[in-house]
């Protein structure tokens, strides 16, 4: 062992352990986030140049934009889009270096669809333009757009002149030196430098004054970190208004509120990936992920906006009612309350790119839901192990650990689909390898847990150890598809091995160089059982800036992080999943987990929230920064159970496990340095209740995996706030404690020590909602007091659902494919109610050629039905309905009649309960597939 090397190590791990705000930038360290934001309103120098209008395949109007102060021209174009959506993107006219855009198909699924649109309306100073039923106002002087909806605006662009495009320039030389005798300008070396440049756009530029030069432009130092900017200054950023709304969400990752707070005495909220150790509570610091997706919601609509640029951005809101101070709020009291018109101001600000912005028009949630899926995809339907219970730590020791592991969960009886390994089970931090004494027989090891329908996960990291004795670090140094440092050497970082490098994911190329090293053949001791997760993807340098790549550092085609830092992850976790198809020749559907994302992620795996703490806090916080996720697509996440850092106590553990059992992604992970906490080792009363969390889930599963397929086919998160079910009701806007699994299950878990009951929120004036363990009832429309003892996870189920449940418990999901189907009928006050239930093989690519289920349920008029809702899809499943437990029938029937289609009627036995008002019908034997009625008179 190198002595030294170990040393270097440890000193670098504790000094990551110490890490603390002080590591990472504030708006005020980051030149570009302090210019624009010291930009008054109202003074914008930015006039679009009405004659230079172009109409593009009747969807699109092209319109240079001058910059008064310094004469540069910038170029907009502002598109219909198919599906209520518009698109405004502005770029400099004439760049003397091509500025980054995101390639279509890395965050954007495909060029999106057009749509025709008409000018309306042309004056001197203004044009009208339509599409469906919107109008798009864009005016001169000074520069600004509306959308606008039924006369009324719904979002504006530039209306506080805040629009500042730093368009690419060359650097000032002293005078001396600037002018050569015939006084043209020289400036060799710059031109050297920046590439691509056009001489044609020169002849198109106005005589460009000279502009102050701010600190920060041409370079900066952060800590001891010198960022060389070789291009100068390159930010670009404009203020987005939503007339009309007072409360936005979205634009994860941020462990804050759902609905986002004013930023008038915070920093903005910042997005830039990063690996924030032991991360605070409420503020709007950067995290590991990243998606510019922001939702706006009043009673009468909701609309969203995409700002489409990977590089590090910031966001102000304002409003002008949560802005207001405390005098002007008591004038209004005194007033009978204010006539002001709400709205909320935003305003991005991102260090390189373009602008390139998707305005989302609703009007419903479900509509911009799926608006947004158009333009980035959606969630792939994950196999069924994926959405089932998975145990990780840092880490399961050895061969001999999974095994105890994995036969404790069978002694007690608690079902879980994956075992976890981290970083200790390879060789030296080498991924793709495994430590030799610890894992001497890993395909045994694999194939073990495999027997009783388990997989296993390991862990993946990007960073590849300099060792020209690790294979995958050789080939992809010789292939020279390592990330440069701005020199063009190697990037030479320090992560997990030591001195590390990192292939360049940006890279299509490299990206199907790494999907191959997941080939069997490539990855020794790995079998199509085991599947993978990628950790430290922002990436995380331990010593570059803010723990992460110098921004200076080159991609593909001289590109510099800079450009794109927020992609970087996500391209990472696109390659792993494109490898583990490549292992099943695109047969079995991959899972990956990845910790950086970015807008686009769903479409390849899972995310977590990272290292969270084992504190009440954390577990409460999960709720927001997951609706916040699933609001921005990303609808496969979830927190670790039990927090990463700390050991929780057992009454936390037990409620954390019943949170996570009803959010979509469900793993229990902890530190290497916490103490053994898998649920079998807990006091024998939490033990319990924790299998019965866990079994809870495996019953929900139907639910969950239809929820994820309508996922995949309408962009819908199975997660979601209450004002998307019930847009109307203004007592839902702010909640952040409880939320709906699709439109049938409301969830209010406990996340306060000591708690044994919670006020719950039941939404809808004419719903009722069941307790999901008693039946017990409540009417829509008002808060209760529930009582939630350690045992109970408060959960209801909507009057007029059918929600499908399997009933038997298992050892792993795979182990209940064929089991039989239970069916909840929760009857609302007109004694109906309405489900679906999809099926499929529950882990192939079969069901996109037909091999699948879709079957409608409805109870109306005293009879239960069940049918085909697509006709494209058929396969034979020996999946049967066992039981329907129907709720809030009123009347006990006298008989229950099943009718199939050419055969006899059936006399069905049932029990009635006039008490619960609860129906149980007994084995209607049907398999699922099959068309059926009961008929109770
Ligand atoms: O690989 C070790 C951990 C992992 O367990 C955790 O889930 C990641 O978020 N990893 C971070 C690196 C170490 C963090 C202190």
């Amino acid at each position: 062992m190198n002595w030294l090397l170990l040393c270097v190590l440890l000193i670098s791990v504790v000094e990551i352990l110490s890490v603390s705000r002080e590591n990472f930038k504030t708006c005020d360290q980051s030149g570009f986030c302090k210019r624009h934001r010291a930009m008054q309103p109202g003074s914008s120098p930015y006039v679009v140049l009405m004659d230079s209008i172009k109409i593009f395949e009747s969807s699109t109007v092209e319109l240079q934009i001058l910059n008064t102060k310094n004469n540069v021209r910038l170029l907009l174009q502002v598109s219909a889009l198919k599906d209520n959506t518009a698109r405004v993107k502005i770029n400099e006219l004439d760049p003397i270096k091509k500025r980054y855009e995101i390639p279509v198909g890395d965050a954007l699924v495909g060029e999106p669809k057009l749509q025709n649109m008409k000018v309306l309306e042309r004056t001197d100073g203004s044009i009208t333009l339509g599409f469906e039923d919107n109008k798009i106002l864009i005016t001169s002087k000074p520069f600004r757009i509306d959308f606008i909806n039924n006369d009324e605006a719904v979002v504006s662009i530039n209306t506080q002149g805040l629009l500042k495009f730093e368009h690419y320039r060359k650097k000032e030389t002293p005078p001396a030196q600037e002018e050569t005798a015939d006084g043209q300008e020289s400036d060799t070396n710059n031109e050297e430098q920046q590439e691509g440049g056009d001489e044609a756009g020169e002849e198109n530029k106005e005589e460009t004054p000279q502009e102050e030069e701010e600190s920060g432009m041409w370079e900066e130092t952060f800590k001891n970190f010198h960022d060389s900017k070789p291009f100068g200054p390159s930010s670009v950023g404009m203020d987005v208004s939503f007339p009309g709304f007072e409360h936005v969400y979205g634009i994860p990752q941020h462990a804050d509120s759902f609905a986002l707070k004013t930023t008038k005495s915070t920093d903005p909220y910042r997005l830039f990936n990063l690996d924030v150790f032991e991360y605070e509570l409420y503020n709007p610091m950067a995290l590991y992920g990243s998606i510019p997706v922001m939702m706006a919601h009043n009673e009468k609509r909701t609309v969203g906006i995409f700002w489409h640029n990977a590089a590090e951005t910031w966001i102000d809101i304002s409003s002008n009612t949560a802005d207001k101070n405390f005098l002007s709020k008591m004038a209004d009291l005194v007033n009978g309350g204010s006539n002001e018109i709400p709205q909320t101001d935003t305003h991005w600000m991102s260090e390189s790119g373009v602008i390139d912005i998707f305005i989302m028009l609703g009007p419903s949630a479900h509509d911009v839901y799926y608006q947004y899926a158009q333009l980035t995809g959606t969630t792939n339907l994950p196999p069924l192990f994926g959405i089932s219970y998975h145990q990780c730590r840092w880490n399961y020791n050895d061969q001999e650990d999974v095994k105890n592991v994995d036969a404790n969960f069978d002694l007690y009886d608690i079902p879980y689909d994956v075992i976890w390994l981290d970083i200790e089970h390879t060789d030296g931090k080498r991924y793709f390898t495994w430590d030799g004494e610890k894992f001497p027989n890993s395909e045994e090891m694999i194939n073990n847990v495999a027997a009783k329908g388990r997989k296993m996960v390991t862990i993946v990291d990007p960073h590849l150890k300099r060792d020209d004795n690790f294979a995958v670090y050789k080939e992809a140094k010789d292939l020279d598809h390592m990330v440069k440092n701005k020199d063009g050497n190697e990037y030479d970082g320090w992560c997990w091995p030591g001195s590390s490098s990192w292939p360049d994911f940006t890279n299509p190329e490299v990206r199907r160089w790494w999907a191959t090293k997941f080939l069997l053949d490539n990855y020794k001791g790995s079998t199509p059982a085991l599947f993978t997760w990628n950790d430290m993807n922002e990436p995380s340098v331990f010593n570059g800036p803010e723990i992460t790549f110098h921004k200076d550092v080159i991609h593909m085609d001289g590109f510099e992080n800079r450009d794109m830092h927020n992609l970087y992850g996500q391209y990472v976790l696109q390659a792993t999943s494109e490898g583990l198809l490549l292992r099943s020749e695109n047969k079995e559907r991959p899972f990956v987990l990845s910790r950086a994302f970015f807008a686009g992620s769903q479409r390849y795996g899972a995310i977590w929230t990272g290292d969270n703490m084992g504190e009440w806090g954390h577990l409460k916080i999960s709720l927001p920064m997951l609706l916040s996720i699933n609001l921005a697509g990303v609808t496969f996440s979830g927190a670790d159970v039990g927090g990463f850092f700390k050991n929780p106590d057992a009454e936390l553990l037990t409620r954390w496990y019943q949170a996570g059992a009803f959010q979509p992604f469900f793993r229990a992970h902890a530190h290497i340095d916490t103490k053994r906490r898998e649920p079998y080792i807990q006091p024998e009363e939490n033990m319990k209740i924790i299998r019965q969390a866990i079994i809870a889930r495996y019953s929900y599963l139907p639910l969950w995996y239809t929820l994820f397929y309508e996922g995949e086919t309408k962009g819908i998160a199975p997660m979601r706030p209450l004002w998307v079910e019930y847009p109307a009701d203004k007592n839902t806007f702010t909640m952040d404690d409880e939320y709906l699994l699709g439109t049938s299950l409301l969830v209010k878990p406990i996340t306060e020590q000591g708690q044994t009951g919670t006020q719950v929120y039941f939404p809808g004036q004419n719903e009722l909602w069941y307790d999901v363990e008693t039946f017990k009832l409540y009417n829509g429309g008002q808060s209760v007091y529930v009582d939630a003892p350690l045992s109970k996870i408060p959960v209801f189920q909507r009057g007029g659902s059918i929600v499908p449940r399997k009933l038997r418990i298992r050892r792993s999901s795979s182990l209940m494919v064929h089991d039989p189907f239970t069916l909840i009928v929760c009857l609302d006050k007109k004694e109906s109610a309405k489900g679906n239930l999809y099926v499929d093989d529950y882990h192939s690519f079969n069901y996109r050629r037909g091999e699948y289920l879709h079957r409608e349920f409805t109870f109306d008029q005293n009879e239960f039905r069940s049918q085909s809702v697509d006709v494209h899809g058929n396969i034979s499943t020996k999946e049967w309905i066992e039981k329907i437990i129907v709720v809030g029938l009123n009347k006990e029937p006298s008989k229950a009649v099943l009718n199939v289609k050419g055969k006899e009627p059936q006399i069905l036995q049932w029990e009635y309960s006039s008490y619960d008002k609860e129906l149980i019908i007994r084995k209607p034997g049907v398999n699922i597939a099959t068309d059926f009625s009961i008929q109770l008179s």
